[in-house]
């Protein structure tokens, strides 16, 4: 049955890849199918907020080249809240190059992220060489990738023939690849030209989830976790603002209740689809 259907704790048994093997088991302990994701620009209010969220989160989503004071020092900090909350890192890279350069940007320069990222993300515009560039990296640390098949904003082109063409490439990786950015579950795309369908199991991350806001002034759409996750089958929901808030300064006393009102609608969101 399609993967949905299934307990995420029956998933983690059963997947081959140690990132989705080990989310999916982190899901299962901690009760939390919530990524948060810490779009801040400041060193002091990205950890703050790591620690403050951690226990209700599988996944935290960072986007490490907007922190103004970066140093090497924050991965060891993040690292260690990974160590101790148990959730795994995600970095929001999204690549979008030839196989060679995403290769050399995935293990070098000044974040070396797969260094410290148990997942990261694509873009699948340049084709299956993306993909085998980022294995060449990824696969001997164990790191699993997303692939991006629909974006959450007003107007995005990844739709159609684009998104099915993204599976496409997807399942021919099933090593590397172990699910999508998108909106909605992915197995019955092409479910004809391939007979991997049946045993496929693809994580659905889906960002653009809020329960107060419908949008913002940048073309970004929201949905409530009820819908991510109960009516269109997503596993995980990516939050920020909702969690983070808009203002410059943090609330992290807020930022926390936040978090825990979100875990808890996307556990019972996951519930009720299993006891459909
Ligand atoms: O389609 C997408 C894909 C991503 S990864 N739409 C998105 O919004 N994202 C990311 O999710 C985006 O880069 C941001 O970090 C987060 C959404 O943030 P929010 O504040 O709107 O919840």
């Amino acid at each position: 049955s399609s993967p949905h259907l299934r307990s995420y704790e029956d998933r983690a048994q059963k997947h081959n890849n140690p990132a989705a093997r080990a989310l999916l088991y982190l899901m299962a302990k901690k009760k939390t199918n919530l990524s948060v994701s810490v779009d801040v620009t400041r060193k002091k209010d990205f950890l703050a907020i790591i620690d403050a969220v951690g226990p209700y989160v599988c996944l935290i989503k960072t986007h490490i080249d907007i922190l103004e004071d970066y140093d090497p020092s924050i991965i060891e900090d993040l690292q260690a809240l990974s160590n101790e909350h148990e959730f795994l890192i995600f970095e929001d890279r999204k690549f979008a190059d030839i196989g060679n350069t995403v290769a050399l940007q995935y293990s070098s320069g000044v974040y070396k992220i797969a260094s410290w990222a148990h997942i990261t993300n694509a873009h699948a515009v340049p084709g299956p060489s993306i993909i085998a560039g980022l294995a060449s990296v990824g696969l001997p640390l164990e790191r699993g990738l997303i692939l991006l098949a629909e974006m959450s904003s007003k107007g995005a082109l990844a739709t159609g023939a684009y998104t099915e063409d993204a599976v496409r490439m997807a399942r021919a990786r099933r090593d590397f690849v172990v699910g999508f950015i998108a909106q909605h579950r992915m197995e019955t795309i092409g479910a004809r030209d391939t007979d991997s369908v049946g045993d496929e199991d693809f994580l659905i991350l889906s960002p653009g989830v809020g329960l107060d806001a419908k949008g913002d002034a940048m073309g970004q759409q929201y949905r409530t976790p009820a819908e991510v996750v109960t009516d269109c089958g997503c596993d995980v929901i990516i939050v920020g603002r909702g969690i983070i808030g808009t203002g410059r300064d943090i609330d992290v006393g807020e930022v926390q209740r936040q978090a825990q009102r979100y875990q808890v609608a996307g556990w019972e969101a996951y519930e009720r689809r299993l006891s459909r």
